[in-house]
């Protein structure tokens, strides 16, 4: 009898640790965030990864870029605009999100603001009845698209300009109009330039309008609050590119901050994405003689960008018909196909790679996560235990794998941490290992172009630094360019 008392209490405490065990391995919890975060609206915009503005105004008829502001209202008369087609163009071209230029400097407004004359109300266009605004909001629903505005502080026609107070007042109420009649706006985008004038403007005031009145609108402007400008306009973000920033730091239209803005901030006390803002063209309006870039310089542009954690913010001109042009249009449709052709095939998930890593927090955060597209599922190593503790995750697949670009992207939801990594692709004939690709940050998606095709059927990604010690890698993929120049490494 005592014999068998012994069986069962050695059989259940043995059941019970198993139990435990268990137990201890389904609850290990998620790995802390790192602050700061996102907010839900940031995420949003930084998984759109690009957003369409449409520059169409008073420039487009006078063939400038800026205007004075004594332009007159006549001249503004598209007659073949449709808004329709402008909504169709971005739709076709995988952009989710459209701007429009609703007040450029020379203050001529798109819709029939009540504060001033000097809009659509005076030109010749629709007989005064016209709305630009209305219009394009009206076609982006209808095409399933959310809608934003761009409106410039900086007014050359508008006689209160000079006056800090009661300008301010002013642009709150055409802001307030915008905010009001046009349905959701998904983002507001308040320009810094201004020239000859040290007038400050009542900016927190608008940005409490805007945060108010439109719950899902993120605000773009040299400093925040909810996007950055990225500090140039040629649509590149620093190689080293921080979400984080200081951004008390940070003064709309002060040149000083540019470089800031352009790199960030690993110790940021604010989590603020950038926008690259660019031009299809040479001119940010559009001018007869002007042409699309070339696909090479969109592509290069889009790696300098997206693939350095930020939204690539492309600006298409409409002309004075009123039409996205046709080269402008085939341009778009190439770049669209050019980005599907090389992101749509992920080599390893498509190889089912095996994926091992240095260790692993528990089954949840196992590194098989990393090949889904999943942002909120990752890869996390085991707690940070000491500086000297390396952490990798390696790719294996039966066959090579042929790739000439690597894209890593972290859990950035819960922060970002990545300081310094390297990519090494074993087996390429016969070496051992060579290294494909090195930098400092990844944070929402970085995507390394290589010097050339490289084929390996094993690659590993080692973190060699990161804040907080503890990387989350929600992503790790190989794609081939075909774009791109350079012999096999
Ligand atoms: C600049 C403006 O001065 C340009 O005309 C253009 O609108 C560009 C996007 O921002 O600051």
């Amino acid at each position: 009898m005592g014999r068998i008392v012994i069986w069962v209490v050695l059989v259940g405490m043995f059941l019970c640790c198993n139990f435990e065990v268990g137990l201890c391995n389904l609850a290990v919890p998620p790995p802390p965030p790192l602050m700061p975060l996102p907010t839900a609206n940031q995420l949003k915009l930084q998984q759109r990864e690009m957003v369409m503005v449409l520059h169409f105004g008073m420039n487009t008829f006078t063939n400038r870029e800026w205007g004075i502001g004594t332009e007159k209202p006549q001249l503004f008369n598209p007659m073949g605009f449709d808004a329709n087609q402008w909504a169709k163009v971005v739709k076709e071209a995988e952009f989710s999100l459209v701007i429009l230029t609703t007040k450029h400097h020379d203050g001529f407004c798109l819709w029939p603001s009540k504060y001033t004359n000097h809009s659509v109300k005076s030109s010749p266009w629709k007989d005064g009845r016209g709305d630009v605004v209305k219009d394009l909001s009206v076609a982006a629903r209808d095409q399933g698209l959310d809608f934003g505005v761009y409106l410039s502080p900086w007014d050359r026609h508008e006689p209160l300009f000079a006056n800090e107070v009661q300008y301010s007042e002013f642009f709150r109420g055409q802001l307030q109009e915008l905010l009001t009649k046009y349905g959701p706006i998904s983002e507001v985008w308040f320009d810094g330039a201004k020239v000859n004038t040290k007038m400050a403007f009542l900016f927190s005031q608008w940005c409490a309008l805007v945060h108010q009145l439109q719950i899902s609108a993120n605000i773009l402007s040299d400093e925040g609050p909810d996007v950055r400008w990225v500090g140039n306009e040629y649509g590149s973000a620093g190689s080293t590119f921080w979400n984080t920033i200081n951004g008390s730091s940070l003064k709309i239209g002060d040149p000083s901050t540019f470089g800031y803005l352009n790199i960030g901030d690993p110790y940021g006390t604010h989590w603020i994405p950038a926008q690259c803002d660019v031009s299809i063209r040479g001119g940010w309006f559009w001018h007869p003689e002007d042409k699309p870039k070339r696909l090479r310089e969109l592509l290069n542009i889009y790696y300098n960008s997206v693939g350095r954690s930020c939204v690539l913010l492309l600006n298409v001109p409409p002309n004075t018909t009123g039409l996205i042009s046709p080269e402008d249009v085939e341009r778009l449709m190439e770049f669209k196909q050019a980005i599907n052709t090389i992101f749509s095939v992920d080599l390893a998930a498509s190889a089912s790679a095996s994926v091992t890593a240095s260790s692993v927090r528990g089954e949840a955060f196992a590194p098989a996560n990393v090949l889904n597209n999943d942002l909120w599922t990752y890869w996390a190593p085991e707690d940070y235990r000491n500086s000297k503790t390396v952490n990798w995750i390696c790719l294996e697949s039966k066959e090579a794998m042929e790739f000439n670009v690597v894209r890593i992207q972290e859990a950035i939801g819960l922060g970002q941490r990545v300081m310094k990594y390297e990519v090494y692709a074993f087996g390429v004939d016969g070496k051992e290992n060579i290294l494909v690709s090195s930098g400092t940050t990844i944070g929402y998606k970085k995507l390394d172009r290589l010097k050339g095709p490289v084929k390996a059927s094993k690659v590993i990604l080692i973190i060699w630094e990161s804040r907080g010690g503890l990387p989350l890698i929600s992503s790790f993929g190989l794609h081939f360019d075909p774009f791109l120049k350079g012999k096999q490494v």
